[in-house]
């Protein structure tokens, strides 16, 4: 075992939060380790609760002008009312993601014994968990991976006991509850048949085949048997009538093309699948404390007591990668609340996709950290968003375009979810997750992807050209709207949350619109739609400074009623977006310096995905003192044994927003230049990063010491201008070793590149 690259414990799992996570996108596992029995809790991405519907209240369009009146004249109570009534959706609430079972192995070592020398590890450098433990002098080892190239879980057992391995196997879903149907099928093979969309019939099918090296197969009830084998190899795969119209055939199909072939060949390829994306990144820090004898969990505690562990840091920011590439894969559907890792039929938030910030944290890393190709089942469901979007647009507002509120499940659903005035009634999620499209773009300069991605980014800015109204002062405002999830609070007293044009939707728009529009030229299309874009950007309300100095949240300079408010929302010019900088607004940098230290000040970050961005925050701040004090604060007070993020309970995003952050404080490209080692820690004094990528096309290397850059590689994948922000004296070097003509101008330096050039900086002794 590689223990630098490893989560492992000495005990198998007592929880969920100490079970370790295997995925393929579509396929996921929880695995525990037990000795005597095995549980392995499993997802299928598209087994969810119940079909598609129109939610999408009828009401709506012809209440709206009185609610927005109302807004206007600033009748909060009956606007709240009627909002209520008008706007939400019928019935309130969205699909929600279901666990698929459990697989259950009953192991029979023979006699009386006890397990010893046991070890339970997750390696993230090759994605392969190892069970192992001797018995009465006897090894014993389980190995779990999922195959991505194969569609299979794959469970490899294995022994030098003599009489070889004896287990059966057999399903289980919330103790035998919601099964239809466990049955075998043949003499190696069980499956589990299940309704689940509500329509006649099974919809989903799990199957599990054993192929075993000597000994006995057989199937009693719902068991498959396995009698004194040399090895196992127990390969599982699930299909729902979401992606097939007979899952049992495609699980048939699946299990005879992998049981042709041998655990190595699978276990190889699934290797050399999950490294050609794994291995494009690496990040050490200097002061990596050697692992070995500590397991996950006590690593994470003696962080929790005040050591440092920046070893830890860096499996931490891996294993963000690690879940994306195991819970995002072409073909899938997009890392949900929980990635794709549920053991529940009710999870929390129903497992979907929270649109107003949480998917779109799950995101973060795909570009900067080398894993674009994750990014596209988050640009699939976007476009299949478009068509409900599009009605909710008319139905709910009159508007063209389409629209999405904060929340959209596996049938792309668009119309606003619960009854719950800080949040339902917010109608950005489309817009801001069109900017992934964007940056997609940014970072690979592809334009094939972007002539497809211009339409949709276009389609989302045209509900606002209709949706925008005046606000009496020429200014053109949302409403209605929240301030993602936070309540005001009027001089007199009294309590809001809908509201016209809170500060985060200004900023969103402004982004959106100018994406469109350099889109728009990139490609030369629309110049009259850009046109009305400009006109209706230029007249969106500037962001402003509060009387505290702070960001202002809302319009008005309203008081917070939660000061320390988990979500950040007027903060979304600094990250992601990019309307707030030291660099490019000074003013604004401060004041959004001035709302973190309130937000904190008054208990804020207590989430583990708010403690997330606030390291971006302090990342894009440049502070990078703070950004490091707050990842500890996450692997403190936010992380769970088996280093999921913990929301609390588990929430997935606070992973992928961490291991975002890391990057962040390493690496930005966001403003006019690539700029190396922005927000880096005095503690972390040396090291080096690998990989990272640059939006304009760029891979990026960078080593320091002595808290300074020590050198850095830039691979250009495009012909153009490349900026480089350094802060100290280098030398620039091409690939043959000659200095390169480059331009200086304070700290950036600017040079031309052409596709595939290599530059070299180095620190000047
Ligand atoms: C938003 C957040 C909650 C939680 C939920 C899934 O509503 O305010 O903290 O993350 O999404």
């Amino acid at each position: 075992m590689n223990k630098n690259q490893s989560i492992w414990f000495k005990q198998p799992a007592a929880s969920w939060n100490e079970a370790l996570p295997i995925g393929n996108g579509r396929l996921g596992g929880m695995i525990f380790g037990g000795v005597d029995k095995e549980r392995i809790q499993l997802n299928e991405d598209t087994v969810w609760y119940g079909g598609p519907r129109d939610r999408n209240n009828p009401d709506a369009l012809k209440h709206l002008p009185e609610i927005r009146r109302l807004l206007f004249e600033g009748k909060l109570k009956e606007a709240h009312r009627l909002t209520e009534l008008a706007l939400s959706a019928t019935p309130n609430s969205q699909r929600h993601y279901l666990t698929a079972g459990d697989l259950i192995l009953k192991m029979d070592h023979r006699g009386k014994g006890k397990a010893e020398h046991y070890t339970r590890a997750l390696d993230v450098a090759s994605a392969l968990v190892t069970v192992s433990y001797t018995w009465g002098g006897y090894r014993y080892k389980r190995e779990m991976l999922a195959s991505y190239p194969d569609h299979v879980i794959a469970i490899r057992l294995e022994t030098d006991h003599p009489q070889g391995l004896s287990f059966y196997a057999r399903w289980e879903r919330v103790s035998g509850k919601f099964m239809d149907e466990a049955a075998k099928k043949g003499s190696d093979t069980i499956v589990l048949r299940n309704s689940c969309y509500g329509s006649d019939g099974e919809d989903y099918v799990m199957m599990l085949q054993a192929v075993a090296d000597g000994g006995t197969v057989s199937t009693v009830g719902e068991h498959v048997v396995v009698e004194g084998a040399g090895a196992v190899t127990l390969l599982l795969t699930a299909a729902t009538k979401f992606r097939y119209s007979d899952p049992e055939a495609e699980c048939e199909a699946v299990l005879r093309r992998a049981a042709a072939k041998s655990y190595e060949d699978i276990r190889a390829a699934h290797i050399a699948d999950y490294r050609s994306l794994y291995d494009r990144v690496a990040l050490q820090l200097a002061d990596a404390k050697e692992a070995a004898e500590r397991s996950t969990p006590e690593r994470l505690e003696a962080v929790g007591r005040g050591e440092e562990d920046q070893g830890l840091v860096a499996l931490y920011f891996q294993f963000g990668r690690y879940l994306l590439i195991a819970s995002s894969r072409p073909g899938s559907l997009p890392a949900n609340l929980q990635g794709i890792w549920n053991d529940s039929m009710s999870p929390p938030w129903d497992s979907k996709y929270t649109i107003n910030i949480n998917t779109q944290m799950n995101y973060w890393p795909a570009e900067t950290c080398g894993l674009p190709e994750c990014h596209e089942p988050l640009f699939e469901l976007i476009e299949r968003m478009r068509e409900p979007g599009r009605h909710t647009a008319s139905v709910m507002y009159g508007c063209r375009g389409f629209v999405a509120h904060h929340n959209t499940d596996i049938w792309a659903d668009t119309a606003p979810q619960d009854i719950y005035l800080p949040a339902t009634y917010w109608p950005m999620g489309a817009a801001w997750l069109c900017l992934h499209l964007w940056e997609h773009y940014r970072f690979t300069l592809d334009d094939a992807f972007l002539r497809k991605a211009y339409d949709t980014m276009k389609e989302a800015a045209l509900f606002f050209l209709d949706f925008l109204i005046e606000d009496g002062s020429g200014r053109l405002v949302t409403s209605p709207s929240v301030s993602p999830e936070n309540c005001y609070v009027l001089p007199n007293g009294e309590s809001g949350t809908i509201c016209f044009g809170p500060t985060m939707d200004s900023q969103i728009l402004r982004e959106l619109f100018t994406a469109c529009l350099e889109a728009g030229q990139r490609l030369d299309a629309d110049a009259a739609f850009r046109e009305q874009l400009s006109q209706a950007r230029s007249k969106l309300p500037e962001t402003a400074i509060g009387k505290h100095g702070q960001i202002q949240e809302w319009l008005e300079d309203y008081e917070e009623k939660e000061p320390g408010h988990r979500h950040i929302s007027h903060l979304f010019g600094l990250h992601p977006g990019t309307s707030i900088s030291p660099a490019q607004t000074p003013e604004l940098a401060a004041a959004a310096r001035v709302t973190l230290e309130r937000r904190l000040a008054n208990g804020g970050g207590h989430t583990g995905w708010s403690r997330a961005w606030i390291i971006n925050f302090w990342a894009r701040l440049l502070d990078g003192e703070e950004a490091y004090r707050h990842v500890k604060e996450l692997l403190r007070k936010s992380t769970l044994p088996n280093l999921f993020d913990n929301h609390p309970p588990f929430q997935i995003d606070g992973n992928f927003g961490g291991t975002a952050g890391i990057a962040e404080m390493l690496l930005q490209s966001h403003l006019d230049a690539i700029h190396l080692l922005p927000a880096l820690p005095k503690a972390w004094t040396r090291g080096e990063v690998r990989g990272l990528r640059a939006r304009g096309g760029f891979e990026v290397d960078i080593a320091w010491e002595d808290g300074m850059l020590l050198r850095a590689v830039v691979k250009a994948s495009h012909s153009g201008v490349c900026r480089l922000r350094v802060n100290v004296e280098v030398r620039v070097q091409d690939a043959e070793g000659k200095d390169a003509a480059v331009q200086r101008d304070g700290a950036d330096l600017t040079l031309t590149v052409r596709a595939g050039d290599v530059i070299y900086i180095a620190r000047k002794a």
